[in-house]
């Protein structure tokens, strides 16, 4: 346990010496949703966010949140998800105002207005771009001029993930050792994979039951093959990064579609249960599969709900929309989007 609360850090260290008040009026920005290759699943504090691995990510480009600052003399935030208002009692609106009270003064209010491209709560990783755009967009309206990596502890306060979607391209987070997470930090890699395909295939866009929240942590708590995973979490980790340099499709595929298999098998094993496929999503990893054996390489991961990510190669789109013609076909290295 830090002796310190996530505000005083914030306030305390990370902003120290910087605007305490707006330095803008509005302020806007976008963050890109991510995919992890390698999972972040399983805290080992959660007031600071704290994982008990690192992770490696890539961004879905012009999947995100875009979302725009307003200072307004009111005395609440308001809210606005995909243009509608948000109730102060949603768990949205609570999640968002416990983040900015760790640097938000008591009488300052904001509209803020913020669009995702991606289902909400659907296991796209919405609750990443969306503190992942809040962070950059703070940056801003304060003027506080943090680098990225800096940026990302913040946003990790939101969400852990969030810590990934400050960046386009493949995202590291690292997981530290520190107390008060100053160390658990991501920071964009080098790597550029212009051919490298992410597709989406949706499922369900229904919210789910349980939150990646609280699944987590039931998880950590319950599962007895929870114990198995931190090893293969930072070994899956080193080898997805190798895999990165090298260029090596295949190595990347298959370590993803294993790391996420038994992140599943650790909720599997956890009291009460926790399954988060449905039907057709067994149903579409089968023709994932199928499709594998017959020559077409094509890889699957999965994080918190029915959906399905298929990892392939810009040769293989065709083939691949052979049997899922809905597929959402995401270029993460397209030439608009810099992995900075
Ligand atoms: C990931 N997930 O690495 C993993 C894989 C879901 C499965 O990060 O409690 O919404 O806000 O830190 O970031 C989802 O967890 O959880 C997630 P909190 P978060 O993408």
């Amino acid at each position: 346990m830090s002796s310190m609360t996530p505000a005083q850090w914030v306030q305390d260290e990370l902003l120290a010496g910087r605007n305490t008040q707006p330095a803008l009026e509005q302020a806007s920005a976008y963050a890109p949703a991510n995919i992890a290759l390698s999972k972040y699943w399983g805290k080992r504090e959660k007031s600071f966010n704290l994982p008990i691995t690192g992770s490696l990510s890539v961004s879905l480009a012009d999947h995100g949140t875009q979302t725009q600052l307003q200072i307004i003399d009111a005395p609440e935030h308001q809210v606005y998800l995909n243009g509608e208002l948000q109730g102060a009692d949603t768990a949205f609106v609570k999640k968002l105002d416990t983040w900015l009270g760790l640097f938000m003064p008591a009488d300052t209010h904001l509209r803020i207005d913020t669009h995702n491209t991606v289902p909400t709560a659907a296991g796209l990783a919405s609750s990443a771009s969306g503190f992942g755009a809040m962070a950059l967009a703070c940056n801003e309206l304060f003027g506080w001029q943090l680098d990225y990596t800096s940026l990302s502890t913040i946003a990790r306060l939101g969400s852990g993930s969030a810590s990934r979607s400050l960046w386009h391209g493949f995202v590291k987070w690292q997981a530290g050792e520190a107390d008060n997470g100053h160390d658990s930090v991501a920071y964009v890699l080098p790597e550029r994979w212009p051919k490298l395909r992410v597709g989406i295939l949706t499922v369900s866009s229904a919210s789910k039951a349980v939150s990646s929240r609280e699944g987590m942590q039931r998880t950590v708590q319950t599962s007895e093959l929870f114990k198995q995973w931190p090893a293969q979490a930072n070994s899956d980790l080193a080898i997805i990064e190798q895999a990165i340099m090298d260029a090596d499709f295949s190595l990347l595929g298959k370590t993803a579609e294993h790391n996420a298999m038994s992140m599943h098998a650790t909720m599997i094993g956890a009291w009460p249960p926790l399954v988060y496929w449905q039907a057709e999503s067994v149903a579409a990893m089968q023709q994932v599969w199928t499709l594998r054996q017959q020559g077409v390489e094509v890889y699957l991961t999965m994080d918190a709900g029915p959906n399905l990510k298929l990892l392939f190669e810009e040769h293989n789109t065709a083939l691949v929309k052979q049997v899922f013609s809905d597929l959402d076909v995401i270029q993460p290295f397209s030439s608009a989007k810099q992995n900075s």
